[in-house]
């Protein structure tokens, strides 16, 4: 099923047919067997196809992955880093609209209607804000938070932006701007760079409530110090030298875009995976 995408010249021609956009959603995964059923099922109807990126888990994450959804694509990375990880999935993403987001469950695919919604309206690039009204972290230990902070008011210095929030890797873009943007990160950086990127490229980029969760199970991946370093190298790296394909081209500022949450409780309890994969079996 695929979404309404009216593109940048619909305005200028209300006879031409909407086209309909496809949706990939991008998910680097280590060993989120336990999280990513509950990830997997709470897609929403309209998201065509789900990557998943593995290739270091050592339990039955893609096993698992298979057979809450049995559509799913799978991508082997045998490469350590979130941004590797990422990468390969982009590449292999068939979709007009790229979502990424995590499997542990701090991120909760019902948000995505907020992530497309602007793209349908020639916007390329869209980010998950904690730290707007309606978004919010049950996951940011208060160092994270302290760093993060810094490290936002740093970016939009050099780069004379207001991003709120730039260490948070809930996003969506069209996939057009994978060519403008060139992401070469490995680790968890990629994040920076994607926004940095975006800025210096002047794509139109939204920022959207987000609200993230606990990890449902296990333990992060990031190490704040070695992380945190990595981000602060990637920013100053990006603005210093890369220029992008387009740049200038259409300086645009951020917009803000507000979406009030529902006070939806929902169960978020581990998922046995013995209690999934007979059901692969059973089909
Ligand atoms: N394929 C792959 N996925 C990874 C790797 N490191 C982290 N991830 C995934 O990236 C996402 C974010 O990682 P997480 O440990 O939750 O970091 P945090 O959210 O920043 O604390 C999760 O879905 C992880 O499973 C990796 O080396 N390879
Ligand atoms: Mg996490």
């Amino acid at each position: 099923m695929s979404i309404p995408y009216p593109g940048p010249n619909s305005l200028s021609n209300h006879n031409a047919p909407t086209p309909l956009a496809s949706v990939s959603v991008v998910i680097p995964t280590l060993n989120e067997a336990m999280n990513l059923p509950w990830v997997l099922r709470r897609m929403p109807s309209y998201v065509d196809e789900v990557v998943i990126v593995d290739g270091r888990s050592t339990d039955n994450t893609v096993k698992v992955a298979r057979a809450v959804r049995g559509d799913v694509v799978i991508v082997n990375e045998q490469r350590k880093g979130k941004g590797v990880a990422l990468r390969a999935g982009f590449a292999a993403a068939s979709g007009d609209i790229i979502v990424m987001l995590d499997a542990d469950g701090s991120m909760d695919p019902q948000e995505i209607g907020w992530f497309i919604s602007p793209l349908q309206h020639d916007f390329d690039f869209v980010k998950g804000s904690r730290h707007v009204t309606g978004g919010g972290s049950e996951d940011l230990t208060w160092l994270r938070r302290v760093g993060n902070q810094a490290l936002t008011g740093l970016a939009n210095m050099v780069l004379h932006s207001n991003y709120s929030d730039l260490c948070y890797g809930y996003i969506a873009f069209r996939r057009e701007c994978l060519e403008v943007l060139q992401l070469e990160s490995d680790g968890f950086e990629i994040e920076t760079e994607l926004i940095v990127k975006a800025a210096k490229a002047g794509l139109r980029i939204a920022e959207v409530p987000s609200l993230e969760l606990d990890r449902i199970s296990g333990a992060s991946n990031l190490q704040t110090f070695r992380d945190g370093w990595r981000v602060l190298r990637t920013m100053a790296h990006e603005c210093l030298l890369w220029e992008a394909p387009t740049a200038g081209a259409r300086p645009e500022m951020l917009r803000r875009v507000k979406y009030a949450y529902s006070t939806v409780s929902f169960p978020r309890t581990p998922t046995d995976p013995q209690s999934v994969l007979p059901l692969m079996n059973a089909s």
